[in-house]
C-alpha cells in the first residue's frame, strides 16, 4: 500500500486545519502567546529559575532533534526495498548500549545538579547583616491581608513556651500596647486580649502562624495591616484587588500563612509559587528588580470563590517605598499610664443590643477584620463601621452571603454572636465619605429594594 501524504485523508486534513486555526489564533489574539510562554522574570530569583528553564528546554530539543534525525535516518536507508530482501539482522552492540546508558546518566546528572544549584539559591536567606522586608501574608476563603510590623521598643521579659495555652506575657515595659493590638514575635502573631502593668493576656498565633518558642528579650513588634486596595485610588485594575507592596532592590521575605485551608501564593513573574499551609508558616524570598505592579493569583483550588482570590504585587523604588511605609506605619500611641481593661476600649451607645466587647474579640477571632478591616473600614469588603443596614438583615448576609463574604453558619456564629459583633461597629468611627468602601447591599436597602 502506498503512503498517503496528509492532505489526502479526511483526518489528516481535519488535523492541518485545527493546527492552523490554533496558530493563526495565537498569532491575532493579545496576551495569548504570553498565556503559553514562560512569563518575563521580576526577580533575582526568577531570572535564576528563567535561566533553568531555558537551559533543560535546550537539552530537551537538542535530544529530540538527535534522537528524531537518527529515527528518520534508519527509517529511509534501511526501508525494506522488496519483499524477499530482509535488512540485516544485529543482535548485539557493546559500544552502542554503553553509550545509550552513559549520555543519559550524564544528562540527568548534569540536570540534578543544575535543579539544585538554583534551589538553594532561590531558597536562600539574605546574607547576615542585610536589609530584609519582612511581609505577613494571610490567605483565606477568598481574600489575602498582608501585614508589616514595627518595633515596639519593647522586648520579652522572660521566655514564653510552645504551649498555646499559655496566653500570659511578661513584656518589659508595656506603656505602648493597647487590647486588640496585634504583636508579632519572630513570626509568631498575637493578639492582646487585656493588659495589666507589664502583664499581657495574649492570644497567640493569630495569623494562622503556629505557636513557637520565644526566649527572654525576644524583640516585639507592632503588625499592622499594609494591604491597600485598588479602592484608595493608587492603582486602576480590578475592583479592590488587595495589593502588597514591596521595594526594589531589597530582599523581602513573605512569611506565607492560612487561616483556613491550603492556598497559594503565586506571581507568574516570580517563576516561582509556595503554598499556605494552615498551622504552619512558609517563607519565601525574593528580591523584585523591577518597578511595576505584577497581577497574581491564589493558585491551590480552595473553594467556592478561589478564582476571585486574585492580588497584586506593586513593586515601587526605595524612595517611593519608603515614603509609603511612613505614611502607613501607625503613629506611635500615647504611652497608657495605669491599668487597662477592655471593657474601657468599647463603649457602647445607646440602642445597641450585645455585647460590644464580645463583639470585638468576635470580629478578630473569626477573620472579619482580613476582609473589612481592623475598625470596619473596608478592605476588600465594604466598609461596614457603623453599618446602615438593619441587624435582620445583617444576620442573613452571614448565613447566605451576597457578593463574596464568607458564609457563616450558624455552628460557627450564633445569633447573639452577630448581634454583639453589630454592637461593637456600631460604636467605632466610620471613616471619612470619600474612604468609605460602598456597601451594595446597603445602597440596595437605601435605594429601597
Ligand atoms: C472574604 C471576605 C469577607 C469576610 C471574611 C467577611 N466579609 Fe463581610 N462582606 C464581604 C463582602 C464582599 C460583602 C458584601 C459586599 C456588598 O454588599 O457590597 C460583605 C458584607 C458584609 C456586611 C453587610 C454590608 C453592610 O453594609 O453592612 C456585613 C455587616 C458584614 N459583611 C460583616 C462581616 C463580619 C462581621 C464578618 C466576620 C464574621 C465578615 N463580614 C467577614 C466580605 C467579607
Ligand atoms: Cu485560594
Amino acid at each position: 500500500m502506498r503512503m498517503q501524504r496528509p492532505w489526502r485523508n479526511r483526518f489528516g486534513r481535519f488535523l492541518l486545519i485545527l493546527g492552523g486555526a490554533l496558530l493563526a489564533f495565537l498569532a491575532v489574539t493579545p496576551g495569548a502567546l504570553a498565556q503559553v510562554a514562560l512569563p518575563p522574570a521580576v526577580s533575582d530569583q526568577g531570572d535564576d529559575i528563567r535561566v533553568l528553564f531555558f537551559v533543560l528546554l535546550g537539552i530537551g530539543v537538542a535530544v529530540f532533534v538527535i534522537v528524531e534525525a537518527m529515527i528518520l535516518w534508519v527509517v529511509f536507508r534501511y526501508k525494506r526495498k522488496s519483499d524477499d530482501e530482509l535488512p540485516t539482522q544485529v543482535a548485539h552492540n557493546t559500544t552502542a548500549e554503553a553509550l545509550w546508558t552513559v549520555i543519559p546518566l550524564v544528562i540527568v546528572v548534569a540536570l540534578f545538579i543544575g535543579s539544585l544549584v538554583v534551589l538553594e539559591d532561590i531558597q536562600s536567606a539574605a546574607e547576615p547583616g542585610e536589609d530584609v522586608v519582612e511581609v505577613d501574608v494571610q490567605g483565606r476563603q477568598w481574600a489575602w491581608a498582608f501585614n508589616y510590623a514595627v518595633p515596639l521598643g519593647t522586648e520579652l521579659a522572660e521566655g514564653l513556651s510552645e504551649d498555646p495555652a499559655e496566653t500570659e506575657v511578661l513584656l518589659r515595659d508595656s506603656s505602648l500596647v493597647q487590647p486588640f493590638m496585634t504583636l508579632k514575635l519572630g513570626v509568631e502573631h498575637m493578639r492582646v486580649m487585656a493588659r495589666e502593668g507589664d502583664v499581657v493576656t495574649v492570644v497567640r498565633a493569630v495569623n494562622g502562624t503556629v505557636p513557637i518558642r520565644h526566649g527572654r528579650g525576644d524583640a516585639v513588634m507592632r503588625v499592622f495591616n499594609g494591604t491597600d486596595t485598588v479602592a484608595e485610588g493608587r492603582m486602576q485594575a480590578a475592583d479592590n484587588t488587595p495589593i502588597v507592596t514591596v521595594p526594589v532592590g531589597t530582599m523581602v521575605r513573605f512569611n506565607i500563612a492560612s487561616s483556613d485551608v491550603l492556598h497559594a501564593f503565586y506571581t507568574p513573574q516570580f517563576l516561582y509559587k509556595l503554598d499556605a499551609v494552615p498551622g504552619r508558616v512558609q517563607t519565601m524570598w525574593v528580591r523584585v528588580n523591577e518597578t511595576g505592579e505584577f497581577k497574581s493569583q491564589c493558585a491551590e483550588f480552595c473553594g467556592r470563590d478561589h478564582a476571585r482570590m486574585i492580588f497584586s504585587v506593586v513593586a515601587l523604588s526605595q524612595g517611593e517605598y519608603a515614603e509609603w511605609f511612613a505614611a502607613k506605619t501607625p503613629a506611635p500611641a500615647e504611652p497608657i499610664e495605669g491599668d487597662f481593661g477592655a471593657e474601657e476600649e468599647v463603649e457602647a451607645e445607646e440602642g445597641a443590643v450585645g455585647n460590644p466587647v464580645r463583639g470585638q474579640e468576635l470580629f478578630f477571632s473569626l477573620g472579619c477584620n482580613v476582609c473589612h478591616g481592623d475598625r470596619g473600614e473596608g478592605l476588600v469588603g465594604p466598609t461596614i463601621a457603623r453599618t446602615v443596614v438593619p441587624l435582620d438583615r445583617v444576620i442573613e448576609q452571614y448565613r447566605q452571603p451576597f457578593e463574596a463574604m464568607t458564609a457563616f453558619p450558624p455552628e460557627e456564629v450564633s445569633d447573639e454572636e452577630i448581634a454583639d459583633i453589630f454592637a461593637w461597629l456600631q460604636t467605632v468611627e466610620r471613616p471619612p465619605d470619600d474612604l468609605v468602601i460602598p456597601s451594595k447591599l446597603a445602597e440596595s436597602l437605601e435605594a429601597g429594594g
